[in-house]
């Protein structure tokens, strides 16, 4: 029996070394891990851009971009009827100081109307030194984060110089980083030594849980003749005190701060941007995944109803952009952000005003295998999504969105 135990403890300890060896170093947080439908037909995010990457303590960082809310939304994913805009950073290395969603204050929750886009701007204030992924993130109520492209950001400086004033509507100047940290800190010991005291005074009473138990339920005693008269006294002395102090405490801070206005908690709706399309349809006839070649083709038929001709020159999806550099041209922010500066291509040309056709477009990058994007096909609904961006020769854009069935090609 015990070689048994023994081999098992072996086993695990092995099992954990093992583990503990193939432990790279944690360079990402889970932007690849939700699934590939959710990431490429919920919330597509575009044009995404940080002020800056390098900046001391004290320095404000912009993030901006526009976000589209996939027309063909999922089923099993809720809605965005509440909905939060915040920014996505392993630990508290800035404050927000504002927040805007197509100019408004993006201080409470909101909700968006699928088939949507909205432009943000989020203003954060550095708090302390580190380098860190950022990412916009959008909280949706049941669906959960939805999460915008990532820029490594890096903050230099001392936490210690680090303020955080403001101006309350009494006028008065104070620092949120140490406002009330004094009175918060009291409070918690003051009840933690009380909840202390109490636990210590029944532990002195001596073995009172299993023995007082097995009296009542074997030896049929009654539970309430075990409490003694001083143990009552105790409980009613400490039932009075507390309620003495928390009514105190109440009108002690209600002298010393007569003007208070509550949390607000309402909810907003902020009208949309105008149609990005801009009077371009796209529609895909048919689209496969290529697995050999790592590539998505498809078929797009395209009206122009503008006074340009246009051409394709990006697909993005899942924060990961296509480019046609012979239309659009970008590079990758840094390290980890997803461009395949040549990854798109298609066949049809320019699609001139009034026209339709049927462009081929094909979208090669490993990145559908590295961000795991092709486990779509094996998806019981393999459907996906994206935006496509046409250039017009007077310098305009029109961003469409597309989807549809997707069939892997195999061979
Ligand atoms: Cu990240």
């Amino acid at each position: 029996m015990l070689n048994i135990k023994k081999t098992i403890a072996v086993l695990i300890a092995i099992t954990a070394g093992f583990v503990a060896l193939y432990a790279a170093p944690a360079m990402a947080h889970g932007e690849k891990s939700q699934a590939a439908y959710l990431r490429m037909r919920t919330l597509l995010w575009y044009d995404v851009e940080v002020s800056t990457t390098k900046l001391q303590v004290n320095d404000e960082l912009v993030m901006t971009g526009k976000f589209y809310w996939f027309y063909d939304w999922p089923n099993n994913i809720a809605k965005p009827e509440v909905a939060f805009l915040n920014i996505g950073i392993p630990g508290p290395v800035f404050v927000r100081k504002a927040s805007y969603i197509n100019g408004v204050s993006g201080t409470n929750s909101t909700r968006f109307d699928i088939g949507e886009t909205y432009e943000f701007k989020v203003i954060l204030k550095a708090r302390r030194a580190a380098r860190v992924h950022m990412h916009a993130l959008m909280n949706v109520k049941e669906a959960g984060p939805l999460i915008g492209p990532g820029r490594w950001v890096e903050v230099t400086g001392d936490m210690a110089d680090f303020t955080n004033e403001v101006t309350t509507l009494t006028g008065e100047t104070i620092d949120l980083e140490t406002y009330g940290l004094v009175n918060a800190v009291k409070w918690h010991i003051f009840w933690g030594v009380i909840a202390a005291a109490w636990l210590l005074y029944w532990i002195f009473q001596g073995p009172i849980l299993i023995p007082r138990y097995k009296k009542v339920k074997l030896l049929g005693e009654d539970a309430d003749d075990m409490i003694t008269a001083g143990n009552r006294l105790v409980g009613v002395v400490l039932l009075i005190g507390t309620l003495v102090v928390v009514t105190w405490s109440y009108f002690n801070a209600y002298a010393q701060y007569p003007i208070t206005i509550p949390l607000q908690s309402g909810q907003i709706t902020i009208p949309a941007l105008p149609d990005a399309a801009r009077g371009v349809t796209a529609e895909v006839v048919d689209a496969k995944y290529r697995v050999p070649g790592r590539a998505l083709e498809f078929s797009l038929k395209v009206t122009n109803n503008t006074d340009s001709p246009i051409r394709l020159g990006e697909y993005t999806a899942a924060n990961i952009r296509w480019m046609n550099p012979e239309v659009s041209q970008a590079e990758p922010a840094d390290s980890h952000d997803p461009v395949a500066s040549n990854g798109m291509s298609y066949e049809g040309g320019a699609v001139f005003p009034g026209e339709t056709k049927l462009l081929k477009v094909t979208c090669t990058d490993a990145a559908w295998e590295t961000y795991r994007l092709a486990k779509l096909i094996y998806d019981p609904d393999s459907r996906f999504g994206g935006l496509v961006f046409f250039f017009g020769e007077d310098g305009s854009r029109s961003i469409v969105a597309i989807g549809g069935p997707l069939i892997p090609a195999f061979i």
